[in-house]
């Protein structure tokens, strides 16, 4: 089994109910358990092209991040993730569009990789306070001090906090 991280995001219809089910749908995934569900948090719009994040119009994201324990490999996760996105009715309109589900994978053991439909560690994770505060309460290991104050000026707030096992 591999311990890998998943980012979920959402800011279209009811994007509370959009996380929740992603997670139990991962949970539902095959050689795969949800070990750890962060809280969830709202988040200002973030235009994330270039790499350098900054504003973006549009309404607020929720976003949360899951610890999974899988024995599928990270592509065919990913390929599960992105089917998952598809049952949420997500359309892959333009790059950065508003979203009914996002699902990426952040990290996938201590695997380091780049290919056409996956990099690994996410590229841009570490410049995101939407991934890295909630990536910071479930594995506090994982996201220094000085990471989390790098993006100390994207807004981001806590509003829900989820069971710690949800399998
Ligand atoms: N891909 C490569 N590596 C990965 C990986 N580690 N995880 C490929 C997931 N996907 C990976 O993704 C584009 C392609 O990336 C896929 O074909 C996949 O094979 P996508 O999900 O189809 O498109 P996208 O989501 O529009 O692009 P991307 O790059 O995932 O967008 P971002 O960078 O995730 O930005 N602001 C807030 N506050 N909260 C958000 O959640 N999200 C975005 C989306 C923008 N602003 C946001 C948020
Ligand atoms: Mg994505």
């Amino acid at each position: 089994m591999v311990r890998a991280y998943v980012a979920l995001g959402a800011n279209l219809g009811d994007a509370a109910v959009a996380l929740r089910q992603a997670v139990q749908a991962i949970g539902q995934l095959p050689l795969t358990e949800v070990r750890q569900f962060s809280s969830l948090y709202k988040t200002a719009p973030l235009n994330t092209d270039a790499g350098n994040e900054s504003p973006a119009p549009g309404n607020d994201y929720l976003n949360a991040v899951a610890e999974v324990e899988t024995s599928l490999t990270a592509p065919d996760l990913l390929s599960h993730l992105q089917q998952i996105e598809q049952g949420a009715g997500r359309e892959r309109s333009y790059r950065n569009a508003p979203r009914t589900l996002d699902l990426d994978l952040l990290l996938y053991g201590s695997a380091r990789m780049e290919s056409e439909h996956l990099t690994l560690p996410h590229p841009r994770m570490m410049q995101r306070a939407f991934v890295l505060v909630p990536l910071a309460e479930i594995a506090p290991g994982l996201v220094s001090r000085q990471q989390l104050e790098s993006v100390a000026t994207q807004r981001i707030e806590r509003v829900g906090k989820q069971a710690d096992r949800c399998n």
